[in-house]
């Protein structure tokens, strides 16, 4: 591999439910047809969803590969070493894309990029972040030292969601991004995570190094578990959903896989989803008979799309409490399954 040119590769950061996968949606839109592209996705929840919607905007020539179960920078569980150079290995992309979670900091995989394994491989290029500027008001992120080191360690700042921005939080938050040292290399807005191709071609500095570097280290065995849940739909049984909590300081996470041929009735997961939980982040995809359909929830804005992805319906909710009633909430979405004879 040493004697191949290195592959430009991006890190797109971004706290929880800001626009990463929307941004990477966007940049695979305007790819060369013949190019070949690596995107390596990594999911805070044992049920990955962010691998399905990228896959499903991709074609043959985007190959995507998923960690679900823990963040690469903290669980021993989510190595970024292995699942990068085989995925690196098996397709021989011509560009890397790599999605972080939204808990997690950008050093160590930054570290473990510019490391032995990948120094030869790989053109570290420009991090870019995405976020919102509502975060920036809510203490519930910005006392989180990953959305500081987020926004400290990135070259490239896009304050995305302008479309629900007011200005007075927009400018507040460009004074600050103004004001952070070192300078960013731009400074940009947008929406639906637009980004310029060209972006990606930004040179990353060297210089940055993060200001809360044992942010986010392992915090419980259970994340150190096994993840059992990764894309194995063989044991699912109809009706019979498969579920991973997990926990993040004060937040609660669960997960759920169902079987390909459970299907759901869309009004009933529109009204559950629009529930007044105190949800962080929900994203899931369901077969609703006729179509599939990709939820997405940050904080209380819950939307809806339709998505060419077929292979099992999955769910991940991450709250802004410790704990939560986990076996109601799945009482109440096995209530919006279809009997056979319903529609
Ligand atoms: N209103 C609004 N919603 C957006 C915008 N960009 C993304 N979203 C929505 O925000 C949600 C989370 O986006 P996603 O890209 O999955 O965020 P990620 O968690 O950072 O990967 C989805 O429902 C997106 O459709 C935007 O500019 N404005
Ligand atoms: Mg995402």
């Amino acid at each position: 591999m040493t004697d191949r040119p290195r592959i430009p590769t991006n890190l797109i950061t971004g706290f929880l439910g800001v626009g990463k996968t929307s941004a990477i949606r966007h940049l695979i839109a305007q790819k060369p047809t013949d190019e070949k592209w690596a995107v390596l996705v990594n999911e805070f929840g044992e049920v990955g969803i962010d691998g399905a919607i990228i896959e499903a905007a991709g074609s043959d020539y985007v190959a995507v590969s998923e960690i679900a179960g823990g963040c690469f920078c903290c669980s021993t569980d989510a190595p970024i070493e292995f699942s990068l150079m085989e995925l690196i290995r098996q397709t021989s992309p011509q560009r890397v894309l790599i999605e972080p979670t939204g808990l997690g900091h950008p050093a160590k995989v930054l570290d473990t990029l510019r490391g032995p394994w990948f120094r030869s491989v790989i053109d570290l290029h420009a991090t870019i972040c995405l976020a919102d500027a509502a975060d920036f008001d809510n203490p519930k992120v910005t006392n989180v030292e990953v959305f500081q080191d987020q926004l400290h360690m990135a070259d490239i700042v896009v304050v995305n969601k302008l479309d629900r921005t007011d200005p007075v939080r927009l400018n507040a938050f460009l004074k600050y991004l103004l004001e952070m040292f070192p300078p960013k290399s731009q400074i940009l807005t947008t929406t639906q995570g637009q980004l310029d191709l060209a972006l990606l071609d930004s040179d990353i500095s060297p210089e940055r190094v993060p200001l809360f570097p044992d942010a986010h280290r392992v915090e419980s065995k259970e994340q150190a578990e096994p993840t059992f849940l990764k894309n194995n739909i063989s044991f699912l049984l109809p009706r019979h959903p498969v579920r991973k909590e997990s926990r993040q300081g004060d937040r609660a996470a669960c997960g759920w896989l169902f079987s390909p041929i459970d299907s759901f009735r869309r009004v009933d997961l529109f009204e559950l989803f629009n529930g007044s939980f105190d949800v962080h982040r929900l994203k899931g995809v369901f077969n609703v008979g006729n179509e599939w359909l990709l939820f997405n929830r940050v904080g209380g804005e819950l939307t809806c799309e339709s998505i060419p992805y077929r292979r099992d319906s999955r769910l991940e909710v991450i709250l802004d409490q410790p704990s939560f009633d986990w076996n109601e909430f799945e009482r109440l979405l096995l209530n919006c399954l279809r009997t056979t004879s319903s529609s």
